[in-house]
C-alpha cells in the first residue's frame, strides 16, 4: 500500500485507493494531501489559541479554507503546489506562535512538527493519513467530519472571494479540526460534531447564497443555449462565479465567446452575466466527458474548481487553472493581489489563436429554478399539488461521476410518474436535463436550481413549501430524496439534509467507503438513509 484514499465515491473497489488514485492522484500526491491537511489542522490549533487570546487572524482563517479546498477530490495535482502550501503553513503556524509568546504544553504534533526539506516530507506524509485513525468508528467519524469540512471549505472560499464571510463557519472549521487531532474523543462526542457540522453547511450554502445573488442577481427562468457560434471561444469549468465574471469583462469586445462547462452551467441563470453578447451558452455535458469534450472544443479551458480530470497530452496545454485547481505542467492563473482582477490575457491570446469549437449538440435546456424564481411561481406550484397534478417532488441533486451504473439516475427520472417533478442541484443533473420530460401545466419536470451548493434553494423551497401547507414537519411534504454523491461537497450537501431534519434520503450510487459498520448503522436508525437497489424496486418504494 502505497497511498490511502477513500473519501469519494470512485474509491478503489469500494473501500479506497492504495497504490493510485481512480481519479488520477499519484501516490506521492495523495500522501501530501495528507501532510497538508496534518499540517492545516496544526494551524486551526494555533489559530483558535490565538482566538482565545483575542489576536485576530484572518491569514490564518483563510489558509484553513485554501488547503482544504486543495485536498477535495479532483482539485489539485499539483505536487509543488502542495509542498508550497504545506510551507506557507508553516510560516503562518509560526507568526502565531511569535505572536502568543510561547508553545503551550500538551502541543499537538501536527503543530509543532517542521522540515524544510521535501524528502523529509514525503517520509512524513506516509504517516498521517486516514489510517493513522487505528479505531475504525473513530476513523470514520473524522473523516466523515474532515469530508463534510471540506465542503464547507469549498463553499466558503467562494463567498470570500465575493467579500462574504462568516465568522461563525470559520470558528467551527478550527473546532472540527482541532476535535480530529484529539485522542481523547468517543464515538458518542464525534458523532455531534459531525452533525453540527451539516448545520454550519447550511450556514455557510446561505452565504454563498447572498453572495452570488447579491453580486449577479437571482436566478431566473433561462433556456440555455447548447449549440456554438463561429469565433474561437474559453471554455469555463468549476463553480467560481468570480472568476467567470472577470473573465466575461476581460474578452468583451476581443472577439473570443465564452462557454460554460458542467458546474459554471448555471452561471448562464444569471441576469449579471446575461448581458455580456459573448457568453454564448453551455457545452458539452458533467465533468468526467472532458476528455472528450475539452478535446473538441479547440480552445481554451479554464478550471476554476474541481472537477479536473488528468489532461490528455493533446489538450493539455490548453488547460489553465486557478484557486483551488492545479495540475503539473498546467499554467495556473495566480489570486488577485491588491484588490485588482485575476489577469486572464494569457487565456485570451491563447483562444486568439484557435479554431472555434466543433458542434457536439444543438438546442436549449431550461434551468434557473433556484429558490426566488420557484418563489415567484409559487401560487402555480401551490394549486398543482392542491389539485394533484403535482404528486410528488424527488430531489436528485448531488454530484455524477463516471461508472455506468449511475445510468440508474438516467432510467429513474425516465421512469418517474407524469405527475413527478425534479428538484435538482450540482452535476448529477447531466444523468436526465436533456431528456424531455414535458412539463405540468407550464412547470417543467426538471427543475434545475443551479450549482451543488444551490441545494441550500431547494432546502428553502421546502421550508416554504411546509409553511405554505403549514406542516410540523418537513418530512411530510411530498418530497422524496434520491441522492447521488461523488466528491466532498455532497457530503456537506447531505450532512446540511440531516441536520434540516430531512429523513429516509437514498443516497448512491454506493454507500460512502468511509462510513464504518456501525456509524452506516447509525445513520440508517436515526435518519433512515438507505441506499439505492434497482429502479423498479426504489420507484415502488419512493412513491409509495
Ligand atoms: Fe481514490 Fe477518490 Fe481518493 Fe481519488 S479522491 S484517490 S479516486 S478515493
Ligand atoms: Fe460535480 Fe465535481 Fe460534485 Fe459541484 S463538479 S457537484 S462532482
Amino acid at each position: 500500500m502505497s497511498m490511502f484514499c477513500y473519501q469519494c465515491q470512485e474509491a478503489s473497489k469500494g473501500t479506497g485507493c492504495e497504490i493510485k488514485g481512480v481519479c488520477g492522484k499519484t501516490s506521492d500526491v495523495a500522501n501530501l494531501q495528507d501532510l497538508l491537511l496534518f499540517v492545516t489542522k496544526g494551524v486551526a490549533w494555533w489559530s483558535q489559541k490565538a482566538d482565545e487570546a483575542g489576536i485576530i487572524n484572518p491569514v490564518a482563517e483563510k489558509y484553513i479554507i485554501d488547503s482544504m479546498f486543495i485536498t477535495i477530490t479532483n482539485a489539485n495535482f499539483d505536487r509543488n503546489k502542495i509542498i508550497a502550501q504545506i510551507k506557507k503553513g508553516f510560516e503562518v503556524q509560526d507568526s502565531l506562535a511569535e505572536k502568543l509568546g510561547k508553545t503551550p504544553e500538551n502541543t499537538p504534533e501536527c503543530a509543532i512538527w517542521r522540515t524544510d526539506s521535501e524528502e523529509a516530507m514525503e517520509e512524513k506524509s506516509t504517516s498521517v493519513g486516514v489510517l493513522s485513525h487505528k479505531n475504525e468508528d473513530i476513523r470514520s467519524l473524522k473523516e466523515l467530519l474532515t469530508y463534510g469540512m471540506k465542503g464547507i471549505a469549498a463553499y466558503a472560499e467562494h463567498a470570500h472571494n465575493l467579500g462574504y464571510h462568516n465568522a461563525e463557519v470559520n470558528a467551527f472549521m478550527k473546532k472540527g479540526l482541532v476535535a480530529t487531532v484529539d485522542e481523547t474523543l468517543e464515538v458518542d462526542e464525534l458523532l455531534p460534531l459531525v452533525l453540527e457540522c451539516g448545520k454550519y453547511g447550511v450556514e455557510v450554502m446561505s452565504l454563498l447564497d447572498k453572495a452570488n445573488t447579491e453580486s449577479y442577481g437571482h436566478p431566473e427562468i433561462t433556456s440555455v443555449n447548447l449549440g456554438v457560434g463561429k469565433n474561437p471561444g474559453i471554455l469555463v469549468s468549476g463553480h467560481d462565479l468570480k472568476d467567470f465574471e472577470e473573465l466575461l469583462k476581460q474578452t468583451e469586445g476581443t472577439g473570443i465567446d465564452i462557454y460554460t462547462h458542467s458546474e459554471m452551467l448555471p452561471a448562464n441563470y444569471y441576469p449579471a452575466f446575461k448581458k455580456y453578447k459573448h457568453f454564448i451558452g453551455n457545452y458539452g455535458n458533467s465533468w468526467w466527458a472532458q476528455t472528450k469534450e475539452f478535446e473538441s472544443f479547440n480552445g481554451p479551458v479554464l478550471l476554476t474548481t474541481n472537477c479536473l480530470v488528468p489532461p490528455k497530452e493533446s489538450y493539455k496545454e490548453r488547460v489553465y487553472t486557478t484557486g483551488a485547481a492545479g495540475f503539473d505542467g498546467c499554467t495556473h492563473i495566480p489570486e488577485r493581489k491588491d484588490g485588482q482582477p485575476k489577469d486572464f490575457s494569457v487565456l485570451i491570446e491563447h483562444a486568439r489563436k484557435c479554431q472555434a469549437p466543433t458542434e457536439i449538440e444543438t438546442g436549449e435546456i431550461v434551468g434557473g429554478f433556484a429558490h426566488n424564481q420557484v418563489m415567484a411561481l409559487a401560487d402555480k406550484v401551490v394549486d398543482a399539488v392542491k389539485s394533484g397534478a403535482i404528486k410528488k417532488f424527488v430531489v436528485m441533486a448531488g454530484c455524477d461521476g463516471r461508472v455506468s451504473s449511475r445510468s440508474y439516475y438516467t432510467d429513474f427520472a425516465q421512469e418517474l410518474p407524469e405527475d413527478s417533478v425534479i428538484l435538482t442541484a450540482g452535476c448529477a443533473k447531466y444523468r436526465y436535463n436533456k431528456l424531455k420530460l414535458g412539463d405540468i401545466g407550464g412547470i417543467p419536470r426538471i427543475l434545475d436550481a443551479g450549482q451543488c451548493n444551490d441545494s441550500y434553494s431547494l432546502a428553502v423551497i421546502a421550508l416554504k413549501l411546509k409553511e405554505v401547507f403549514g406542516l410540523e414537519d418537513i418530512n411530510e411534504l411530498p418530497i422524496v430524496y434520491n441522492i447521488a454523491w461523488y466528491e466532498q461537497k455532497a457530503v456537506i450537501v447531505l450532512l446540511a439534509l440531516l441536520s434540516l431534519g430531512v429523513k429516509n434520503i437514498h443516497l448512491g450510487p454506493t454507500l460512502p467507503a468511509f462510513l464504518s459498520p456501525n456509524v452506516a448503522k447509525v445513520l440508517v436508525e436515526q435518519f433512515g438513509i438507505g441506499s439505492i437497489s434497482t429502479v423498479e424496486q426504489d420507484m415502488a418504494e419512493m412513491m409509495a
